[in-house]
């Protein structure tokens, strides 16, 4: 297939509010995302990878206050930290969205006049609870009232009461709609258990929903009602059709971007995503993603990371006491993509040197090496592979397809867990191989033993690139594979012989504990 018959992949992760600093949770989603938007696009798919920030809300608003600033300078401030922490963490997303944008002023005031058009909204008193932090009205019923007389939402977070007019969205309406579209879209809400929730929520009954507000001036105006602002949650859904280039919906880019393939979100706002997002689409008479997929969190030690709690850990001191390629590996091998996970400095440094110094590293370093000197520089000749060869061969020729599965199913840990297994083999087969033995023995059975190591080293390097793209890169300079051969239609064509490696050098550096690096030095 070439590139352009493959189908468009439209991928996007939240977009955060910047009111504080970036935290782990939105490295995490970042790192995850675009391990799979690269993976895309090595395959051969035009990709469009979608982030951004939410910069409207009450949370801004108050936030900002507290702070003596407006909400436009705290965005401000806010914002290039997010955009950092992309560059730092090598994100490779194609638009970067913020909702203060004109482009996306004009794209939701048509997805209000969308659903005003079809009859779903209209005026009326809203008494209720909200939370601030969480931007969400909630039912009194999912409510409960804290030892200390606070009232909580069902995230756990304070909800206060607030009675005024707002315009109102007909989501009863949707209600039968949206199990009627699970039902036929099982593969809509990933993981499964995210699914259940939502289903479970949607048959409990919906309420109509409260998509303004009177109390509040910073966001974007309801069309033709003075003093409206429209509800956060409406404003910040609609980023992603506005990137996709709503409301010009004959235009090229919208066919080709919308629909999105995957949202990919945090478990905690699955409901606005699988709930909210479809029946605002549906009344908009727009077309719905194809999946939401709500991962799970990641805790330090686990506990949930709060600045209350101060147990935030800033992703650039993750990325500076452990390096880009190794926090990125980390993230997604440790935790399958959907569960809960820890950040422990213990299994971290374990990866570290584990997974990547020895079992991919060493790999890499001792057949490049012995290739360097032993066959002048240059890939040997293999003779026909034998029995022993086979396998190993043949199980990582079969990694690109078990790969795609993987990643089709936003289970980047598999398509790792997969990788690292013929690493592993392939590590036994060099051990028992003993090519250094067969230097003088059998040195065209030694030529065969390189190239076979070499020739999985370099599928796996290509199939890595999208957890550690420098790493790899690295990896696949030493081997000599030029740039135009490193997307994954070249694992179709065996390693050449005679290509010249680079002089080899470690790829993957061990962690040494500062202390035990202290006394090493001392001594
Ligand atoms: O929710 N672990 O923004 P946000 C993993 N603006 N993921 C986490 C996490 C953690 N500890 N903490 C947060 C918002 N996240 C809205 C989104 S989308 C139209 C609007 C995830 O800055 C969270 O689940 O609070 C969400 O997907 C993302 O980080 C941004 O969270």
């Amino acid at each position: 297939m070439t590139e352009q018959q493959k189908p468009h992949y439209t991928i996007t992760t939240a977009i955060s509010y910047p009111n504080g600093e970036p935290h782990i949770g939105h490295a995490y989603e970042a790192v995850a995302t675009d391990a799979m938007a690269r993976f895309k696009r090595l395959d051969g798919h035009p990709v469009f990878f979608l982030t951004g920030v939410d910069e409207h809300g009450l949370k801004m608003k108050q936030t900002a206050a507290k702070e003596g600033i407006t909400p436009t300078e705290l965005a401000d401030r806010n914002t290039p930290k997010f955009q950092d922490m992309l560059a730092l963490l090598d994100i490779s997303h194609d638009d970067f969205i913020r909702t203060t944008e004109p482009r996306h002023h004009e794209s939701v005031a048509e997805i209000w006049r969308r659903m005003e058009k079809a009859g779903d909204i209209y005026l009326a008193g809203y008494k209720g609870w909200y939370s601030v932090r969480d931007e969400a009205f909630y039912a009194e019923s999912e409510t409960v009232l804290g030892g200390n007389g606070i009232r909580l939402g069902p995230q756990g977070t304070p909800v206060e009461w607030t009675e005024e007019q707002t315009y109102f969205f007909r989501l009863s309406k949707y209600e039968k709609k949206l199990l009627k579209f699970y039902e036929e879209n099982p593969g809509f809400i990933m993981p499964p258990e995210r699914r259940n929730e939502v289903v479970s929520f949607v048959k409990g009954g919906l309420q109509d929903l409260s998509i303004s507000r009177t109390t509040l001036d910073w966001g974007i105006p309801v069309p033709d009602a003075p003093g409206h602002i429209i509800y956060v949650w409406v404003d910040a859904l609609t980023n992603y059709i506005t990137a996709a280039g709503f409301p010009k919906i004959r235009s090229k880019t919208w066919k080709e971007r919308w629909p999105a393939q995957v949202h990919i979100i945090g478990k905690d706002i699955t409901r606005f995503h699988a709930v909210y997002w479809p029946a605002f689409l549906m009344s908009a008479k727009l077309p719905l993603p194809e999946r939401v997929f709500g991962h799970g969190f990641l805790y330090n030690r686990g506990e949930k990371m709060s600045k209350s709690v101060g147990n935030v850990v800033a992703p650039k001191d993750l990325v500076e006491a452990y390096g880009v390629d190794q926090v990125r590996y980390y993230f997604l091998r440790e935790v399958p993509f959907g569960q809960d996970g820890n950040i422990t400095h213990e299994q971290m440094v374990n990866r570290i040197n584990a997974d990547l110094a020895n079992d991919l590293g060493n790999l890499a370093q001792r057949s490049l090496s012995m290739i360097a000197k032993n066959c002048a520089g240059s890939i040997p000749e293999p003779s026909e592979p034998d029995a022993a060869d086979e396998p190993i061969l043949a199980a990582s020729a079969a990694l690109l397809e078990a790969n795609r599965e993987a990643i089709d199913q936003q289970a980047p840990h598999k398509a790792l867990d997969a990788i690292w297994k013929v690493v592993a083999d392939t590590n036994k087969y060099f051990a028992v191989q003993e090519p250094w033995a067969l230097k003088k023995t059998n040195p065209a059975r030694m030529g065969t033993v390189l190239w076979t190591t070499a020739e999985v080293v370099r599928r796996v390097a290509i199939l890595a690139q999208p957890y550690m793209p420098s790493s790899s890169a690295r990896l696949l300079d030493q081997l000599g594979v030029a740039a135009e051969d490193r997307g994954f239609e070249a694992l179709a064509h065996p390693l050449k012989a005679g290509t010249k490696i680079a002089t080899p050098q470690g790829v993957f550096p061990r962690y040494v504990e500062e202390e035990a690096a202290k006394a090493a030095a001392a001594s």
